[in-house]
């Protein structure tokens, strides 16, 4: 038997966008590496891509279409054949169409697969159709706006340049779970003695690597950020000469925001004794390049956009985004690399339809809208576990006349809830092209191995459903390979001089990104800490949505052996992330007589979810912890930990509350 080597690319929702070797034998992945030649993998995997072949040919693997044959939620189907199930799907949207407009059918879909062929192929499906449009805001929107009310479309630098810094600081970012490739930067870095600080608010994984950690309040960063500003100008740590040269705004916002917080006030909201805060500016002020690193775990609060805004402002003062290895790296910002609306293809539209917004799927579903939804087709996604307000989403799910679709690799909790399931190809499967949101590197991949059992990918599938819809544009029946080809031959700045060979070898190659760093695409071509466009011109610390009281805050956070809700197939995975634990540190609790290891309910006005307690040092007082997002097969009771999280969106870019949650605990 022979085997060959296939370049691939990891599909999943990380930043890193890793470059894979697949070793094929006769139509099976039998092993999956980490390509060497790729300049951010650099050959290693991280732990749940290590044994990728695990993931795609798993027993669990949906094989055939499914059609239900028992209650909503019961997990009982039956199998039918593709043209039986495509033809079920078309006739009942038709019938729905007819009677409540086509504005009834909802997609739903997020970021199963990154690619961008496959993960947008239903836009042009269900623009053409008329079809609700889903605002797809589950992830970070407000990081986006934050950062843009400084910044504008200034592209952030190279992730490797961390590795000039010398004071790197890794600002509520698991990035040992969520970006390990860039922590090879950051150790560069700390090998030629650059200190390396966390902020968060417990004690992640990352904490390991880092020479500081400090524990901060949750949603309270935009206040440290500021008294830092304060301290640097009490005690003249500022570049006067960028701040003349390059910022809009430092005046009034020296005159009027920063005398508000000095160390003293800041301590009682962030929790940090204001000598700890007095030494982080003072290094902070001194360091030659300070580097930060942003997450975006503190962009899901009510207050999460002016958070971002209000640390992306910090850098300036120091002249920190001039200097080499220094600035703030939000993300990396891809999307002109190519004209997206050929794949997404709004034009099929015919006029802007009802925009939903993924976050409030709950309240969607509630069949309070006018039209009500009445179907929905969910594909690379799993609503009922990641999304917020699981009990409103699954209530939702349960409705007798809702037609719900969904196309899956695994029998998830949404899937559970579908009248009919369509089994859905892994990225080893089928062809894309994929950008990443934390490297300038692009790659593409085509099919390494077969479909497995009878599963179609995204852009197969819509076009079987263009046909039985009676959609005539030839667009729906080229290939994904086809509009890939058509994307490439349209030219655009960021792809000029990219070696296309390299490309076609299916090997990364950079983006053509100007990286100027004297140079700021905002409105006033400067760095805009005022922003006369922003609802509020200067930044300022705003509370956050989660009420006080003697109740804790939830930090419903990554898992090192998951990604959201995906890898809980794997059984070597999910034991090692163990069992689905609640963390709370000892005073919490002593306080309410809970023992380490026992079962606790974790409950707020929303629900109410098993866990698993563990009593542990990591947790400060105030706060638990819930990582993963666990498939409720795995979990002790019948909820996960969505149910606990709300609706709520965030101050700008309508984005998710996740991190915004109180609960209390009790025993049982
Ligand atoms: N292993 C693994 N990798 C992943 C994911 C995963 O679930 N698991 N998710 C993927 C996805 S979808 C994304 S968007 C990316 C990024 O995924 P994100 O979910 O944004 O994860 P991080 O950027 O690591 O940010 C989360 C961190 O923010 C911290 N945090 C929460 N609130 C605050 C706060 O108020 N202040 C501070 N300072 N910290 C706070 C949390 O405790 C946590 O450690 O990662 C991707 N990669
Ligand atoms: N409690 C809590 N909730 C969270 C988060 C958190 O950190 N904590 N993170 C939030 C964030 S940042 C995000 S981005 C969202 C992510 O939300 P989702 O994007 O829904 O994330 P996944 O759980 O990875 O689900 C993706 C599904 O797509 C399927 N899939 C993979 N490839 C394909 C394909 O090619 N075709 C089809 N049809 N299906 C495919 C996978 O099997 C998987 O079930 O979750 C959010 N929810
Ligand atoms: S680090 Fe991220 S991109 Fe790389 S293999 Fe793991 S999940 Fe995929
Ligand atoms: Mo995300």
């Amino acid at each position: 038997m022979t085997a060959k080597i296939v370049r691939s690319v990891c599909p999943y929702d990380c930043p890193d966008a890793c470059g894979l070797l697949v070793e094929v034998e006769s139509g099976t992945a039998v092993q999956v590496s980490g390509d060497p030649d790729h300049p951010f993998t650099r050959g290693f995997l991280c732990a749940k891509m290590q044994r990728y072949e695990r993931t795609v040919h798993s027993e669990r693997r949906l094989l055939t279409p499914l059609l239900r044959s028992g209650v909503k939620g019961s997990g009982e189907f039956v199998p039918v054949s593709w043209e039986e199930a495509i033809r079920r799907i078309a006739a009942r949207w038709c019938e729905i169409i007819a009677t409540h407009g086509a504005e009834a059918i909802l997609p739903y879909s997020y970021a199963g697969t990154m690619g961008l062929i496959q993960r947008n192929s239903g836009h042009p499906f269900f623009h053409r159709m008329g079809a609700s449009r889903l605002e797809r805001a589950i992830c970070s929107p407000a990081k986006s706006a934050g950062w843009k009310a400084v910044l504008g479309d200034t592209p952030t630098v190279d992730p490797d340049e961390v590795a000039k810094s010398d004071l790197v600081i890794l600002w509520g970012i698991n990035a040992a779970a969520t970006s390990v490739h860039f922590m090879h930067g950051v150790n560069e870095a700390k090998k030629r003695g650059a200190k390396v600080w966390l902020i968060d608010t417990y004690s992640t994984p990352t904490a390991a690597a880092v020479d500081r950690l400090f524990l901060i309040r949750p949603g309270s960063d935009a206040a440290l950020a500021l008294a830092m500003m304060h301290i640097l100008q009490r005690d003249a740590l500022l570049d006067t000469a960028f701040i003349a040269a390059y910022v809009q705004g430092f005046e009034p916002f020296a005159a009027t925001i920063l005398p508000q917080y000095p160390p003293e006030a800041v301590s009682s909201i962030t929790g940090i004794a204001p000598a700890v805060i007095e030494e982080m500016a003072a290094a902070y002020g001194r360091a030659a390049a300070p580097f930060i690193r942003l997450g975006s775990g503190l962009s899901r609060y009510g207050n999460g956009a002016m958070t971002v805004r209000t640390i992306a402002c910090l850098p300036a003062l120091v002249g920190a985004y001039g200097s080499e290895g220094g600035g703030c790296f939000p993300d990396t910002a891809t999307g002109g690399a190519f004209a997206m609306q050929e794949v997404t293809r709004e034009d099929f539209m015919q006029e802007p339809t009802r925009l939903v917004n993924m976050n409030r799927l709950g309240e969607a579903l509630a069949n309070e809208f006018s039209p009500p939804v009445k179907a929905l087709y969910v594909y690379h996604s799993n609503p009922a576990a990641v999304a917020p307000d699981q009990n409103a989403v699954i209530s939702g799910l349960q409705r007798d006349d809702l037609f719900t679709v969904v196309h899956e690799r695994f029998m998830t909790d949404t899937a559970r809830y579908a009248d009919i399931v369509l089994p859905a190809t892994s990225s080893l499967e089928h062809a894309d092209m994929y950008r990443s949101y934390g490297t300038y590197l692009l790659q593409r991949a085509g099919a390494a191995i077969p479909p497995v059992g009878e599963s179609r990918s995204n852009w197969e599938v819509f076009s079987l459903l263009a046909e039985a819809m009676g959609f005539a544009e030839p667009f729906f029946r080229q290939s994904a390979d086809d509009l890939i080809d058509h994307l490439l031959a349209i030219p655009s700045p960021l792809r000029s001089g990219i070696d296309l060979e390299r490309l076609a070898a299916g090997r990364a190659v950079r983006l053509n990104v100007p990286l100027d760093r004297k140079s700021f695409q905002t409105p006033s071509g400067r760095i805009e800490i005022l922003n006369p466009a922003a609802r509020e011109p200067l930044p300022r610390y705003l509370p956050t949505n989660g009420e006080g009281g003697d109740t804790l805050r939830l930090m419903t956070a990554p898992s090192l052996h998951a990604l959201n809700a995906s890898f809980y197939e794997r059984d070597d995975l999910r034991r090692r992330q163990g069992r689905m634990t609640l963390l709370m540190s000892r005073e919490d609790a002593a306080k309410r007589g809970l023992v380490d290891g026992e079962a606790v309910t974790a409950w707020n006005a929303l629900g109410e979810v098993s866990f698993w307690l563990e009593v542990s040092g990591r947790v400060p007082a105030g706060v638990v912890v819930a990582e993963g997002v666990w498939w409720t097969e795995f979990a002790p009771g019948a909820r996960t930990v969505n149910a606990l999280v709300s609706q709520r969106l965030t101050d700008e870019g309508h984005g998710s509350t996740f991190y915004d949650n109180m609960v209390d605990v009790r025993g049982g």
